[in-house]
């Protein structure tokens, strides 16, 4: 979607402190940290949220989570972290392209 920020952020036409990338997946820190540590995970492909996300997104999906660990590793989580997924304006989700929050780096709340 042309006028999505983050396709914006993925295409590289607005910059990001960005912590990976591939063909697929993009992640990049959080403008707004929740915690010492906070990046988010998001498909290159526009997918709106998770309620707009289909079978055939299945092994893009399965690879952000499975990114999630190795980079929260990578970024000084040995000791855990958490995942968020807000999804659509009940969920609290401000953007509107999926993205997974990796937080942690502190003591969280319990949810
Ligand atoms: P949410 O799950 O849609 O509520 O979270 C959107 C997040 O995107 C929020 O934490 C913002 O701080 C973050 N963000 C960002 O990192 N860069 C941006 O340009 C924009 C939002 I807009």
């Amino acid at each position: 979607m042309s006028d999505c920020i983050f396709c914006k952020i993925a295409r590289g036409e607005i910059p990001c402190r960005k912590v990976y990338e591939d063909d697929d997946v993009l992640a990049f820190h959080d403008i707004h940290p929740a915690a010492p540590v906070h990046f988010m995970l998001v498909p290159k492909l526009h997918i709106a949220s998770l309620m707009q996300a289909e079978e055939a997104h299945a092994a893009l999906l399965g690879k952000m989570l499975l990114l999630a660990p190795k980079l929260a590793k990578e970024q000084g989580l040995d000791n855990g972290f958490r995942t968020v997924i807000n999804t659509g304006k009940g969920g609290g989700q401000e953007v509107f392209h999926l993205h997974i929050h990796v937080i942690g780096g502190g003591s969280l709340p319990p949810m």
